[in-house]
């Protein structure tokens, strides 16, 4: 048996405290259909900070019933949160001890925008949303971002670090090793999919990267496709841990097409990771990589390469932490 084949035979840990164990999985496509109404809206979300997120998602949904707003002003939350070290101008810097920030932002009709390597900029987030909104482009990156977040009226924040990053930097930089730091407790990245009322689906994903990564180095998270992908038609899916293993197998637009084969979000996550593992074999015991996916129909799933993934879910019926993952 390959070893893809032999790792995904083992243990699934999935637990879910408010449906009950294996529904989602098990249902069938039909029954799924009927009872669609049910699921909806949906909101899910990468790591423990995706509970707060979500719950202001929620709020906004609940308030406005627009989306993009919702995944938008989710994630800010974990953008202004000192606590976490993986995202906004608070995350770890990079080598040069400077944060740089990735974001995306992608509705299912194919709109979205994103920037890569931006400084001094708050809310990343809300520049990507300017950029599929305000701009004939997708993507921007750098010097150029930033000049369009000044002349978008974003306030340009000092570039100080955070007390936790400065010590952080400080320890790093004793060795100093010439490594981007790809270990599995060094991943807090947001990635947030939602599923509206009407059945449109939005996602956004927002990090600082890597810690001590190179200057100028991009990871997953801007890159439509790899860190976020939403479609109407099928389901949405987002990313968190080490983006060079997740951009080499087109991670998120690779689940939504096994979604769109007829995979479930359970199945098509697990199967990401089963491909993320063939193409990283060397390195695989220091990565950590999730994915999280919803379909249209309000089945949803997450997989990772090691335990330990937690992922935040809110519905009608109440919100939760979910964890998935490999029992290594
Ligand atoms: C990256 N995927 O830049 C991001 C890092 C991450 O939690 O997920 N951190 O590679």
């Amino acid at each position: 048996m390959s070893n893809r084949r032999s790792f995904l035979k083992k243990t699934i840990a999935t637990t879910s405290l408010l449906l009950p164990a294996g529904l989602i999985p098990a249902i069938s496509r039909n029954q799924v259909n009927e009872k669609a109404e049910k699921f909806k809206p949906l909101i899910l979300s990468t790591w423990d900070h995706g509970m707060p997120a979500n719950d202001r998602a929620w709020e906004v949904l609940m308030e406005t019933g627009d989306l993009v707003s919702a995944v938008e002003e989710g994630v800010k939350v974990t953008e202004l949160d000192m606590d976490n070290l993986s995202v906004g101008l608070q995350g770890l810097p990079d080598r040069e001890g400077i944060p740089t920030l990735d974001a995306s932002i992608m509705k299912g009709d194919g709109s979205c925008g994103s920037v890569a390597f931006v400084r001094q900029v708050r809310h990343p987030i809300s520049l990507a949303r300017k950029v599929m909104e305000e701009t004939p482009h997708v993507m921007l990156a750098g010097e150029g971002a930033r000049q369009f977040a000044i002349a978008q009226g974003f306030p340009m924040e000092a570039e100080v670090l955070s007390p936790k990053a400065e010590e952080a930097y400080r320890k790093w930089k004793v060795e100093s090793k010439y490594k981007p730091i790809i270990n599995i407790e060094n991943h807090d990245t947001i990635g947030m999919i939602a599923l509206g009322a009407d059945g449109k689906l939005a996602g956004s994903c927002t990090t600082s990267g890597l810690a001590f990564k190179m200057h100028g180095r991009v990871g997953d998270s801007p890159i439509i496709g790899a860190g976020l992908y939403v479609d109407d038609e099928v389901g949405a899916a987002t990313a968190t841990g080490l983006g060079e293993s997740i951009i080499r197998i087109c991670g998120s637009f690779l689940i939504v097409e096994l979604m769109r084969q007829g995979r479930s979000p359970q199945e098509a996550c697990e199967e990401a990771v089963g491909r993320l593992i063939a193409k990283n074999e060397k390195d695989i015991k220091d990565i950590q990589a999730g994915f999280i996916a919803v379909n249209k129909d309000g089945e949803y799933g997450a997989f990772a390469v090691q335990k330990g993934f937690t992922y935040a879910r809110h519905q009608m019926d109440g919100k939760d932490l979910l964890t998935a993952g490999y029992k290594l």
